[in-house]
């Protein structure tokens, strides 16, 4: 399929709730989407860069100059037949991987609508078991601004059918917290994500935690950090969940050979795209690692992709994925919704992502746009 047209729109959404981690508070979700065209075909692709550099040092502002000016050209009249050719034709521009997520996006689902095959089909390709067709989710909660009202919010979550609960923390907002949502739910699934608050020096406030149960706790340490993870993980009970560190399989092999971590947290973008996110599940898989799938507060072409990946045998706890409802009041494709009997979203079965880009909601929600032609 030759790469005849791609388009790329700056969009911002408003946000259903502000979320809040320890790097910063988010009231609107900016990202790019990314449209690839080729054979009458459109594949999507979703880059989960935020307005401000607090998760990842990209941005939109980085990812629009690095997909306009290198990324974009490089691919722009190219003879794709396989998505996994994609990452190879990207691996002159060093890192920027949400950038290089959302062109791999792309391509992975405009080849398995070429094929007729579901993105979780295609992706599913190597494993005799195939897809699975519902995959178990649970929800992200924010910093709330007390701990009485991070109970009702997970009340709320749970209400709906979320079978697992993850709540963000940074110091002073930890082990009181995490104590209450022990004590007021004993039998739920509960996980705390720290997004690299804390130094190797706070064990003892993780050692504080180690009788509540809980699930995993996620990146306490720094964002580049794989060393000082492999010094806290003997210090603790709970498991330790990488996710920020990780950016490609080779990091994910060095985190597991000085044993950093329990489990990965894979999210597509942070890995340069689903190719990468698959050799990382492989990887962890053949060391019996369970993953999981995270979220960046996706639109709804970005969670169909990550249902799909998510798919795959080796994602055996429950992954960021919530219904696009909890994140958007309207958003710029088909509503995903949560099945509250088993908390499990269902993984499209349609070729490609399987969802439908409202262009209408799309041109309301853009802030730029860009159209680059082969000629
Ligand atoms: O650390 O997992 C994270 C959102 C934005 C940036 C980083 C993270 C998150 C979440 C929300 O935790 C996951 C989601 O519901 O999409
Ligand atoms: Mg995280």
């Amino acid at each position: 399929m030759k790469i005849e047209r791609l388009d790329l729109y700056h969009i911002s959404q408003p946000l259903v709730s502000p979320f809040v981690t320890s790097f910063g508070r988010q009231e609107e979700r900016h990202c790019l989407i990314l449209a690839l065209h080729s054979e009458g075909l459109t594949g999507w692709g979703e880059c989960v860069a935020n307005s401000a550099p607090g998760y990842s040092y990209e941005t939109v502002g980085t990812a629009w100059h690095i997909l306009s000016d290198f990324l974009i050209p490089a691919v722009l009249g190219r003879e794709l037949q396989e998505p996994e050719e994609i990452a190879g034709w990207l691996k002159f521009v060093r890192g920027h991987p949400l950038a290089k997520a959302a062109l791999d996006q792309a391509a992975w689902d405009i080849t398995a609508q070429r094929d007729g095959l579901s993105l979780a089909r295609k992706l599913a390709q190597p494993y005799p078991e195939g897809p699975r067709r519902r995959v178990k989710v649970g929800v992200s909660i924010g910093i709330q601004p007390t701990i009485d009202q991070t109970l009702a919010v997970i009340h709320h979550h749970l209400d709906e059918g979320y079978g697992r609960i993850k709540l963000k923390i940074r110091p002073g907002h930890d082990v009181d917290l995490a104590r209450a949502a022990r004590a007021a739910f004993p039998d739920t699934l509960i996980m705390l994500d720290a997004n690299s608050a804390y130094r190797l020096e706070d064990a003892i406030i993780f050692q504080a935690m180690d009788g509540l149960d809980l699930l995993m706790i996620e990146q306490p340490l720094d964002y580049e950090d794989i060393y000082d993870h492999s010094r806290l993980r003997p210090l603790i009970h709970t498991p330790l969940c990488l996710d920020e560190s990780i950016h490609s399989a080779d990091h994910a092999r060095y985190a597991l050979a000085i044993g950093a971590c329990d489990i990965i947290n894979i999210k597509p973008g942070r890995v340069g795209g689903w190719t990468e996110a698959r050799k990382v599940h492989d990887l962890c898989r053949s060391q019996g690692i369970p993953v999981w799938c995270g979220g960046m507060l996706e639109t709804g072409v970005g969670r169909a992709a990550q249902l799909a990946l998510a798919s795959l045998p080796g994602f055996t706890l429950p992954g960021d994925i919530s219904a696009t409802a909890r994140y958007y009041a309207e958003d710029i494709a088909t509503h995903f919704s949560l099945n509250p009997e088993d908390s499990t979203i269902s993984v499209p079965t349609a070729p490609g992502l399987g969802v439908e880009v409202n262009m209408a909601r799309l041109a309301r929600v853009t802030l730029q746009k860009e159209t680059y032609v082969y000629r």
